[in-house]
């Protein structure tokens, strides 16, 4: 069962075990997320498999709003809403779209066109995973295709800043863009970095689009939540090679981000950390786990970063208190 604290907002993430169906019973329930390709999740609108593999436990992420919520589909998009919050999730199959640059701009249109015509039009945050993010040379790279994609996709949105984003990849050789995201009926604020360069300021090296996404997003009720964050520092990987002071330097970028937020919120972080080398996992878990009120409050995940160099990346919410 959920080990979760009561939810004292209209949004919580928390990690849990026990039987997916039992949190889908929940009418507060949102979504529930599994991870691993194995992951036994009921067909429901407000479930989704996620095919990284786990690093050690493998909870489920379960998104919670206020009971009831309602949820469809409406072609390749699943949602469900409290009318406060909405849950989106799309997956396209790439060759249908002419690869993972056609997927990206369908997938984008759709949930952007989806979410603007709903009562929660504010995307506070998404979440995008897709496979062999690595593969293919210099501006052929499949993370940067995926990043004009994007950008294509987004060309006639009306969105007023950028979401809050994690782009990782997986290695089920399923060729499958998945999407999912959180809107809101309120805006949030979107939080930038002083130690990092915005990303859509990013020069021409890292690709001919840049990557268009914030830091972090203040959602008006008062959760963090922390998009993708790796060892960057301005738009330069800092250490390449260097696990150890990767994970210190994303945890650096965590801080600043946190304190820069202007949240006088005190609550607990939960975490996700994608791992590109699974070796790697323990000295990463080491490392974060002193973080945390809770090492089950950090799920570690099999993932390519969309650098090669980088060897990790975290992201998460932290909770108001
Ligand atoms: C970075 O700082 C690391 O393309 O949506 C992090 C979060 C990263 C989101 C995205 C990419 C994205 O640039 C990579």
């Amino acid at each position: 069962m959920s080990r979760s604290d009561a939810p004292q907002v209209a949004l919580h993430m928390s990690y849990a075990t026990g039987a997916a169906g039992r949190l889908l019973d929940d009418p507060a329930t949102l979504a529930v997320i599994g991870f691993g390709r194995d992951a036994p999740l009921p067909a429901s609108e407000r479930a989704l498999r996620v095919g990284l593999e786990p690093l050690g436990a493998a909870p489920w992420e379960v998104w919670r709003g206020k009971a009831p919520v309602r949820s469809g589909r409406e072609g390749a998009l699943a949602w469900s809403t409290d009318g406060e919050h909405l849950f989106f999730a799309v997956e396209l199959d790439e060759a249908a779209h002419g690869g993972i640059a056609g997927a990206t701009a369908a997938a984008y249109r759709q949930l952007a066109a989806f979410v603007g015509d709903s009562a929660t039009p504010h995307v506070l945050r998404l979440w995008n995973y897709f496979d062999a993010i690595n593969l293919g040379d210099g501006d052929d790279e499949r993370y940067r295709l995926f990043c004009d994609g994007r950008a294509r996709g987004l060309a006639t949105a009306d969105w007023t800043h950028y979401p809050a984003a994690t782009a990782i990849g997986r290695r089920d050789g399923v060729r499958t863009l998945q999407v999912y995201g959180l809107a809101s009926r309120r805006p949030g604020r979107p939080l930038e970095n002083p130690r990092q360069v915005s990303a859509w300021r990013y020069p021409r090296q890292y690709g001919p689009t840049a990557p268009v996404f914030a830091r972090g997003m203040l959602e008006a009720g008062g959760e963090l939540l922390i998009s993708g964050t790796a060892a960057v520092i301005g738009h330069a990987s800092a250490h390449p090679g260097d696990l150890d002071a990767q994970t210190v330097e994303t945890l650096a970028n965590i801080d600043a981000l946190v304190d820069g937020s202007g949240s006088a919120a005190h609550g607990p972080l939960r975490l996700k950390a994608y791992v590109r080398n699974p070796a790697d996992a323990g000295r990463i878990a080491a490392a974060i786990t002193p973080r945390l009120e809770d090492p089950a409050d950090l799920v570690l995940l099999a993932g390519d970063i969309c650098r090669s160099e980088l060897l990790v990346e975290v992201d998460g919410v932290r909770h108001a208190a």
